[in-house]
């Protein structure tokens, strides 16, 4: 088993000179370096996941993961961009950045919320302008990526959002009216039924204003969305609160975990219960309860009483299970033959091992938790390689764990029998993951582990550091992980999915049919002037566009709508229209459009943003605003 450094230098003596200038006190470094000796239960010891990160020299592996020039990734990666509201796409094992989709923030490049169709979509979604992006997940047929959609979710705001994957495109925001802190989100598998919000903060309901400060009266909610109108279905709204979840892979079960079956408000109430719960949802039975009524409408949705006391629950088929698994635990996963589901523990050091078809046999669903593996410091998540083994990112230990989900359940609880391995990351590991991991069938070749700080890795950028997302191959079980590449990214991914490149096939040019807007060629060009009104129809194509000049008047309300008519991939256009905030992009036989006052009278020239062309410079227009007198 790999052992962390406990010097910098890997030297085994002091290097305090080093701890200083990385800003480590000693006192705290000790602490969390002491913490490592600790075996059993870690209740209430919530300062420990402040734990400084260890420094480690460790040499990367010598597993070749470059892609040379000119050839093309094996897989997709999408990950969440945390709080910059957006989703980026990487290229593996390369970790080239291939894209960014903006989802619930404003982007110029992509002309994200500068044309009226982002713009209706981010005021559907509620009107804000940033979102706290975590959990992508690929929509999925059989068990198997379906190249479809990605769907993401809003922790800041309460939202889900879907991605075309056809055009890596955000198509449609859903504002959930009952669920703060929408953390969660995954698919009910194994055909992508439902994309599940799952409800973090705890509010009264409705929230209105009632019960403001009678925290018993909070409530928290698991919220089912259809995919294909991305309109909310049902709630289900449970004790305590919810903060990961995953879906079996039947369709029958869905999971989450909650750090907070004590219904505190503050660090100290949360953290007071030796355990808390892992809920098991019964999809079936919760639908049944829709269809007979068997629910409260709030805010036109219905919601089912999942709680503890709720009639629904009394019974022999409960809709929740509640199932209790050591303090504040993070992430739950279902594996990949869909047997078990796993609970981390965060502030234990175990992994919680739930077999789902014993759910159905027990009468107390305790009874279903086959195992309970000591893994380390901070369990958050785990992930899969389908070759039967887990892997489990350590926060307090800056390490991926990898451990056997069988030999777990034969070892004694609360022993480390099943770790097999150990690797450092750098540092203070949150998501991991590792190829098509969701899906039945991951490929068990590359994991990327997405640490929160990185510290000395990189040149110093001032007091905002990137995170550090690193990318260690796991296909040799006789060499162990290895880790292969360090990747410097903006904060901050949370979660990410790995998908194989042949389960995707985006599109290269727009099917003008999948667009709204009817496209404007150089026959269809016109200026239509009505009351105050003055509707532009043009064309956009190297290194012209449709008109040379417009001329509006002050006051005027204008809406330009613009296609792009070039049929070759890889030509993109925008309109920029200076001092008017205003930058639509067309990718090839795109059309979008965009409304705006003309408030500013003088000369605007209307350019291309993005360099199409050697005359791309050549490419604008004027727009003429004529003062009102
Ligand atoms: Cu950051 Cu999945 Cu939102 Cu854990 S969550 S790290
Ligand atoms: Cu079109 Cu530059
Ligand atoms: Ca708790």
């Amino acid at each position: 088993m790999a052992q962390r450094q406990p010097t910098a230098d890997g030297d085994g003596e002091d290097d305090g000179f080093w701890l200083a200038e990385l800003g480590v006190d000693r006192r705290d470094f000790m602490k969390a370096g002491a913490a490592t000796g600790i075996v059993g239960s870690m209740a209430g010891c919530t300062d420990l996941l402040n734990g400084e990160p260890e420094p480690a020299a460790e040499a990367p592996g010598d597993v070749d993961h470059s892609v040379p020039p000119g050839e093309h990734d094996e897989y997709y990666a999408f990950l969440s961009g945390g709080h910059s509201g957006e989703v980026r796409v990487y290229g593996v094992p390369s970790m080239r950045n291939l894209m960014r989709i903006p989802v619930f923030n404003i982007e110029g490049a992509r002309g994200w919320g500068y044309d009226d169709e982002s713009r209706e979509i981010l005021e559907e979604g509620g009107g804000y302008t940033w979102g706290d992006a975590h959990h992508p997940r690929p929509s999925q047929t059989d068990n198997e990526y379906d190249g479809r959609w990605l769907f993401i979710n809003d922790k800041a705001n309460g939202r889900l959002a879907r991605i075309s994957l056809k055009y890596f495109e955000t198509d449609a925001i859903v504002d959930l009216p009952n669920q703060q802190g929408t953390h969660g989100s995954c698919a009910l598998l194994p055909d992508t039924k439902y994309i599940f919000g799952v409800g973090e903060f705890r509010v009264p309901m409705p929230n209105d204003g009632r019960d403001l400060d009678d925290p018993d009266e909070y409530t928290s909610v698991l919220s089912a969305v259809d995919p294909e109108t991305m309109n909310p279905v049902f709630d289900v709204k449970v004790d305590g609160n919810m903060d990961n979840g995953d879906s079996g892979k039947e369709g029958r079960w869905f999971f989450a975990t909650d750090y907070n079956s004590e219904g505190g408000i503050n660090e100290e109430e949360m953290t007071r219960s030796d355990t808390d719960y892992l809920k098991a949802f019964d999809l079936p039975a919760i639908e049944e309860a829709v269809e007979n009524g068997e629910y409260e409408e709030v805010n036109d949705i219905p919601v089912v009483d999942g709680t503890k006391d709720s009639p629904l629950n009394d019974g022999d088929n409960p809709i929740v299970r509640y199932i209790d698994v050591p303090t504040n635990p993070h992430g739950s996963s279902v594996d990949p033959d869909g047997n078990y589901v796993i609970a981390s523990g965060k502030l234990d050091n175990t992994c919680t091992v739930i077999e789902i078809d014993r759910l159905d046999e027990v009468d107390d669903p305790n009874d279903a938790i086959v195992a309970q593996p000591e893994v380390g410091m901070g369990p958050l998540h785990t992930r899969y390689d389908g070759r039967g083994h887990a892997y489990t990112s350590l926060f307090v230990d800056s390490q991926v764990v990898k451990w056997d989900i069988e030999q777990a359940i034969e070892a004694e609880d609360r022993t480390d029998d099943a770790v097999i391995e150990k690797i450092d990351v750098h540092y203070n590991p949150g998501h991991l993951i590792a190829s098509q991991s969701f899906t039945s069938d991951p490929r068990g070749d590359w994991l990327i582990s997405l640490n929160k700080l990185s510290m000395d890795r990189f040149l110093p950028v001032g007091p905002v550091h990137p995170v550090n997302d690193q990318l260690i191959y796991i296909g040799d079980d006789d060499e162990g992980m290895q880790l292969v590449k360090d990747t410097p990214t903006y904060p901050e991914p949370h979660d990410a999915a790995i998908v194989h490149k042949d389960n995707i096939e985006p599109e290269q040019v727009y099917d003008p049919d999948d667009l709204e807007l009817d496209p404007v060629g150089p026959q269809d060009t016109e200026v239509v002037r009505e009351d105050g009104r003055v509707h532009i129809k043009m064309y956009n194509q190297r290194n012209e566009f449709g008109f040379e000049d417009v001329t509006v008047q002050e006051g005027d309300e204008v809406t330009i709508t613009t296609t792009n008519i070039e049929t070759s991939q890889n030509i993109v256009h925008s309109l920029a229209i200076p001092q008017y905030d205003i930058n639509v992009k067309t990718a090839p036989q795109e059309t979008r459009e965009v409304t705006f006052t003309a408030d500013k009278p003088g000369v605007y020239w209307m350019y291309c943003a993005y360099f199409c062309s050697a005359l791309h410079l050549e490419m604008r227009s004027r727009l003429l605003v004529e003062p009102e007198d």
